[in-house]
């Protein structure tokens, strides 16, 4: 096993990198044999079983970006000391996460390597209560282009709106390119924020109620929505509503998107209280909010495949791997699947807290946790990004 810490800035050199090293080690001891014995949340909330190679300062806790622990060997890897991330993404064997609070982390996935990229938009990110810097996907290109799309909130006429972009990676930070869609509405709740591209090489985001469930079936609101675009921001001509980049409504706060092998289009969304839901997205369709919710019917409206019930699940980021969509949880505190052909649903991880995204990769599940959003209890290695086997069923 290997362990790299990395600051804000960049890369160390060796011999500074040792010295530093050796002072946070000291720093670390010396701190881990003041607080030994002391029993408090943090340590009840943080399950993970590789406890002892926890060498971690308080600092690093406390300022969450500014120094991030990375932890691989054996083809793994973990990462320690995130701040609030909201979305994973891969390409080849490095990671890029979105932070809530506005910034990118790319990490080696080889070597552990950490960048801690700014984002330069030319309005401010409004991260407050759920809103900030949400859902962030590579270009298809990326590649040869180093593009992304990003979805943010931001503050406009003593307005919170969020809005979608198109980034650059340059020189280490993530400089805005263009605007595809803005004043989308916003709130410090039900911002949605999920932004995909689906298989039809369309870019696909989910947009909150932000508490107004009437707007939901207001098509002329861009709230409550899934919404579908071509990459360079205009409106698809096959989109199901003439002009309008409305795709599916009747939505209170959906955060999750996959497809499965066939192209069928699956979306989570948190319900009211309890009652969260799967959907079955298609063009043009009625997802019921705020008239109906879980199972309830109407006609003209589209009731989940699959409802939580009496459970809550605050359910957030997708994935499909065969023929089960696995569903990061935040409220939940887990990885739920669900087997698309038996209608069931199953607890597959549940040892980290507050999840916000899945990835699948291979053989791998990657997570992340939302610890310090302020409703979760943070342990001592929040936030994290965990890879977990697809063979491995972890949960107690
Ligand atoms: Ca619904």
């Amino acid at each position: 096993m290997k362990k790299i810490r990395i600051f804000r800035g960049g890369f160390l050199k060796k011999s500074s990198f040792l010295t530093i090293l050796g002072i946070i080690s000291l720093v670390a001891v010396v701190w881990f044999v003041n607080t030994t014995g002391e029993h408090n949340a943090e340590d009840e909330t943080d399950q993970s079983n590789d406890e002892q190679q926890d060498t971690y300062n308080k600092e690093a806790v406390q300022v969450g970006a500014d120094s991030i622990e990375v932890v691989t060997g054996d083809g793994n890897i973990a990462v320690n000391h995130l701040f609030i991330p909201w979305t994973i993404n891969k390409h080849e064997q490095t990671f890029y996460l979105s932070q809530r609070e506005g910034s990118v982390i790319e990490i080696d996935g080889d070597f552990g390597l950490v960048h801690v990229q700014e984002v330069d938009v030319t309005e401010n990110i409004q991260h407050e209560g759920e809103g900030g810097f949400l859902g962030f996907t590579l270009a298809p290109d990326f590649e040869q282009t180093k593009k992304a799309f990003a979805y943010h909130t931001y503050e406009k006429d003593g307005e919170i709106q969020n809005r979608i972009i198109s980034l650059k990676l340059q020189d280490n930070a993530w400089v805005e390119e263009e605007v595809l869609l803005d004043n989308i509405p916003g709130n410090v709740i039900h911002n949605g924020g999920r932004l995909k591209i689906g298989p039809d090489g369309m870019l696909y985001a989910s947009t909150g109620d932000t508490g107004q469930g009437e707007l939901a079936q207001d098509l002329d609101s861009l709230a409550g929505k899934i919404l579908r675009m071509n990459l360079n921001g205009n409106i698809p001509e096959d989109n199901p509503f003439e002009n309008s980049y409305v795709y599916s409504y009747g939505h209170r706060n959906p955060q999750g998107f996959a497809w499965n092998n066939n192209g069928d289009f699956y979306s989570s969304e948190h319900g009211e209280s309890a009652h969260d839901e799967i959907n079955l997205i298609k063009a043009g369709e009625n997802y019921g909010w705020p008239v109906i919710e879980g199972d309830e019917t109407a006609t003209n409206m589209v009731s989940p495949v699959y409802q939580s019930g009496d459970d809550t699940w605050a359910p957030s980021g997708m994935a499909y791997h065969d023929g089960q969509l696995f569903i990061a949880s935040l409220a939940g505190s887990k990885i739920i699947t669900y087997d698309i052909e038996k209608k069931e649903v199953e607890e597959f991880y549940g040892d980290a807290g507050r999840l916000r995204d899945v990835l699948i990769d291979n053989e791998d599940i990657f997570t992340i946790t939302s610890n310090q959003d302020d409703r979760g209890e943070p342990g001592k290695k929040d936030d994290r990004l965990i890879q977990i086997p697809l063979t491995e069923k972890v949960s107690n």
